[in-house]
C-alpha cells in the first residue's frame, strides 16, 4: 500500500506503531483543533490525569508561548503536544526540580528531531530550541498543583515540522524555521512524536537519577547560549548583558556582566533564574 500523504500522518494507530514508552504517551488524547494542548492538559491535570498523560493538537486557535506570547499553529504540518508530568518530591528539592523540567524537555526535544532528522538543533537558554539562530521549536511548563508533595506540571511543547519557512508571520519569520526547511524533506509526525516521548520519559528518569553536576554538563553539552554574549530581559524592567559563562546546579544561567575599569574582573557574575535571553554575538 503507498504511504499515507503525510497531511495525514498524525493518527493515533500511527503514534501506536512507534511509540516505545513505558508511561509517557500511554493515555494520549489526538485532537483535530483545540484552543491550547496545555489548557486542555491542565483541566486534565486537575481532574486527576495520570503521569504521561498526552494531549496533542493538529491544530490550535490559541496556542501561547511565555508571558502571553502567542504561539504560531497552523494545521496539517507540526507538533503541538502537552504532557503531564507528576512525582514526588521533596519540598525542599521542588524549586531545583521545577527548574530542570523545561530544561530537561528541550533537551529531549533537541535529541529527538537528531533522531529522525541527523540535524543537530542546540538550546537557547531557556526554552528555545534553535537551528543555528532560528527557533525550531519551544517549551512552555505550567504548574497543575505545586503545593503538594505530589507536584504536577503540564510540559507543553511546540516543534515546527514540516511547515514552510516563508509561511511564517511576518514578525519572527526570520527567527524561524522548521525541520523541513532545514533538511529539505518532510517528515512524519507521528514517528517524531513517539520518538519525543521515549527521550522525555529517559530524561526525566535521568533527572531522578543523575547528579546535579552530571545534569549541567548534560545540558551543557546542547546549550548554545554558554560562551556568548546575551543580553538578559529580567522579570520586571531590568536587564543584564554580559558573557553567559556556566549554568548553575539549580539550572540558572550565570552571566558574567559587562564591566570596565578597576577590579572589573572580579565582579560576581549575576544568576538569572528567569528572564528573554537574546544571543547578541
Ligand atoms: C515558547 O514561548 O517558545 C513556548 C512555546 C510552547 C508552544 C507549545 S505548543 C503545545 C503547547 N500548547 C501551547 O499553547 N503552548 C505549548 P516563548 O519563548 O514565549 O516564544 C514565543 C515567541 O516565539 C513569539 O513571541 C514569537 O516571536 C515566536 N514564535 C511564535 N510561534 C513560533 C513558531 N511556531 N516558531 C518559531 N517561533 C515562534
Amino acid at each position: 500500500m503507498p504511504a499515507p500523504p503525510l497531511s495525514t500522518d498524525l493518527t493515533l494507530d500511527a503514534i501506536r506503531r512507534h511509540l516505545r514508552t513505558r508511561t509517557v504517551g500511554q493515555t494520549l488524547e489526538l485532537l483535530d483543533e483545540t484552543s491550547s494542548t496545555n489548557t486542555v492538559a491542565l483541566t486534565l491535570a486537575h481532574a486527576g490525569a495520570s503521569d504521561g498523560t498526552v494531549v496533542l493538537a493538529d491544530h490550535q486557535t490559541a496556542g501561547r508561548g511565555r508571558l502571553g506570547r502567542a504561539w504560531h499553529s497552523p494545521r496539517g504540518s507540526n507538533l503541538y503536544c502537552s504532557i503531564v508530568l507528576r512525582r514526588d518530591i521533596e519540598p525542599e528539592h521542588l524549586a531545583n526540580w521545577l527548574s530542570w523540567v523545561p530544561l530537561t524537555a528541550g533537551m529531549a526535544a533537541a535529541r529527538a528531531m537528531t533522531c529522525i532528522s541527523d540535524l543537530r538543533p542546540m538550546l537557547k537558554w531557556p526554552n528555545d530550541i534553535l537551528m543555528g539562530s532560528r527557533k525550531v521549536g519551544g517549551v512552555l511548563c505550567e504548574g497543575a498543583g505545586l503545593q503538594k508533595r505530589h507536584p504536577c506540571v503540564v510540559v507543553g511543547i511546540g516543534m515546527n515540522v514540516n511547515v514552510e519557512a516563508n509561511s511564517f508571520p511576518d514578525e519572527f519569520r526570520e527567527h524561524a524555521t522548521s525541520l523541513a526547511a532545514e533538511a529539505g524533506r518532510q517528515f512524519n509526525r507521528a514517528e517524531l512524536l513517539a520518538t519525543l516521548l521515549r527521550e522525555l520519559e529517559t530524561v526525566w528518569e535521568e533527572l531522578s537519577a543523575q547528579s546535579g553536576a552530571e545534569r549541567v554538563r548534560g545540558y551543557s553539552r546542547v546549550c548554545a547560549t554558554l560562551g556568548r554574549t546575551v543580553e538578559v530581559q529580567l522579570l520586571g524592567n531590568a536587564s543584564v548583558r554580559g558573557r553567559a559563562i556556566a549554568i548553575g546546579l539549580d539550572g540558572s544561567l550565570h552571566v558574567r556582566q559587562d564591566a570596565t575599569g578597576e577590579g572589573a574582573g572580579h565582579i560576581e557574575p549575576v544568576i538569572v533564574r528567569a528572564g528573554d535571553v537574546v544571543h547578541v554575538r
